[in-house]
């Protein structure tokens, strides 16, 4: 393991910043732990303030490192990637990463569909569909808040169902015979307002990614009309793409 910063062709701020990746990769540095301070690295490598605070600002933007004002500069958490390719709901996605999944349901109503919900669900405006605002937690630590909005012939037996402790797209496919099949999302970038902040709990205005998911049943009949909000510090979506051949 390389432990110094020498003159020569590579410049020392590369240099530092490579031997504190090491640090990270080899979980010397634990997540979420503090790391020297600007001076303790300047003094322990021989390199000017400037070089430190370069090649730490570096791993920030990368994301394998963050700075909390006033407090110093801390180990980043691996975030959750959320695969793109399969379609699956919220507790499938934590068990699958050893995490125990959780849900507060802060709304469970009948709910007269908007204009854009009833266009995505292929319904008349005003009528009532199944409204479900969950905060998603894995291992008791928020992550995102989701609401989805179901529509098909009987969905109102839902009231009666405890989406605390229950999977969604468990229940749709298991008791309601309607199992979610396939899934149009996008994503985009956004900023958390102060109530979804509260939940979330991070600071108004961090970071966070807004998604929107149209799930189909068989025959491509519209079943879930979701918008959720993730923690921007938590979360990454992951696809995997394959250039046609020509
Ligand atoms: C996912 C879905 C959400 C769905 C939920 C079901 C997105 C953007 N959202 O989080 O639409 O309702 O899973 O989760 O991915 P459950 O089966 O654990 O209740």
């Amino acid at each position: 393991m390389v432990d110094s910063v020498k003159s020569g062709p590579l410049p020392r701020y590369y240099q530092l910043r490579e031997i504190i990746r090491e640090r990270i990769v080899s979980g010397a540095w634990a997540p979420g732990s503090l790391i020297p301070s600007e001076r303790e690295l300047c003094a322990r490598y021989g390199i000017s303030r400037m070089t430190a605070r370069q090649s730490i600002t570096e791993l920030v933007n990368e994301g394998l490192l963050y700075r909390e004002q006033g407090k110093g500069t801390y180990v980043g958490r691996p975030k959750i990637a959320q695969q793109l390719l399969r379609l699956t709901g919220f507790t499938e996605d934590m068990k699958s990463r050893n995490q125990r999944p959780g849900a507060k349901v802060l709304v469970a109503e009948m709910w007269p569909a908007d204009d854009e919900t009833a266009e995505r669900l292929r319904i008349r405006a005003g009528q009532p569909v199944y409204r479900l605002q969950r905060l998603r937690l894995a291992d008791a630590e928020p992550l995102a808040l989701e609401t989805s909005c179901i529509s098909f012939i009987g969905c109102e037996r839902l009231l009666a169902n405890d989406l605390e402790r229950n999977s969604l797209y468990h229940l749709l496919e298991t008791v309601y015979d309607v199992p979610p099949l396939a899934a149009e999302q996008e994503v985009e970038a956004g900023i958390a307002a102060e109530e979804e902040a509260r939940h979330l709990q991070v600071a108004a205005g961090s970071p966070v990614l807004r998604t929107r998911r149209l799930t189909t049943t068989r025959r491509n009949q519209p079943i879930e009309y979701a918008s959720s909000v993730y923690r921007g510090d938590k979360y990454r979506f992951f696809t995997r793409m394959v250039r046609d051949h020509r």
